[in-house]
């Protein structure tokens, strides 16, 4: 994909929830507009028992302005005619927390050592994307296997946002003794 139309975007074919379920650190993180979760962000995916997928995630995040905390985030995922498109419902465990409704795509994924999250919130008249984010996750907190690096470089080509993303830190902040 070289003309970054979103709806050019391919994503993980075949997508199996089963698989990708469990725990995920995000590495890396291209932001949107207001961006919320900051760092040591670690999402955990669930199939429930009605084949609904489910997530929780933590994250730090600054809110009022100035006040640190760990934000416990729940997500429900609804199904789309693609195994790998969901829209995703979300929401805080505390009312001031960010709430939304997001695509929530697939983009690539080998279930045991890394994904590619991406998720356009706004369209531009164009047909691009004017505001989105994605994530990196890896399986392990401190990164990326260097097996893994070039195929999600490239990927982060194809969703348009090479150059776009930064480091997501873990440094213990939501870990809970
Ligand atoms: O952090 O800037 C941002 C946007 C992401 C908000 C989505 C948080 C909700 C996560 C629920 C679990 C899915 C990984």
């Amino acid at each position: 994909c070289i003309d970054c139309l979103v709806s050019n975007i391919t994503v993980k074919q075949d997508f199996d929830r089963m698989r990708y379920q469990g725990t995920w650190y995000a590495v890396a993180k291209k932001d949107p507009v207001g961006l919320f979760l900051l760092d040591n962000i670690v999402a955990n995916f669930k199939v429930e028992e009605d084949g609904t997928m489910t997530a929780t995630a933590l994250g730090r995040v600054i809110i009022l302005n100035n006040w640190e905390m760990c934000a416990n985030m729940f997500g429900t995922f609804e199904d789309t005619e693609d195994p790998a498109k969901f829209k995703m419902k979300y929401w805080g465990a505390a009312a001031y927390l960010q709430t939304g409704y997001d695509d929530h795509w697939i983009i690539d994924t080998d279930y045991d050592n890394y994904a590619i999250h991406y998720s356009c919130r706004e369209l531009d008249v164009d047909g691009t994307c004017l505001d989105g984010y994605s994530f990196i996750f890896s399986r392990y907190p401190d990164g990326l296997r260097p097996e893994d690096q070039r195929n999600v470089t490239e990927k982060k080509q194809d969703i348009c946002f090479l150059g776009k993303y930064r480091r997501v830190a873990h440094t213990g902040f939501c870990d809970t003794a």
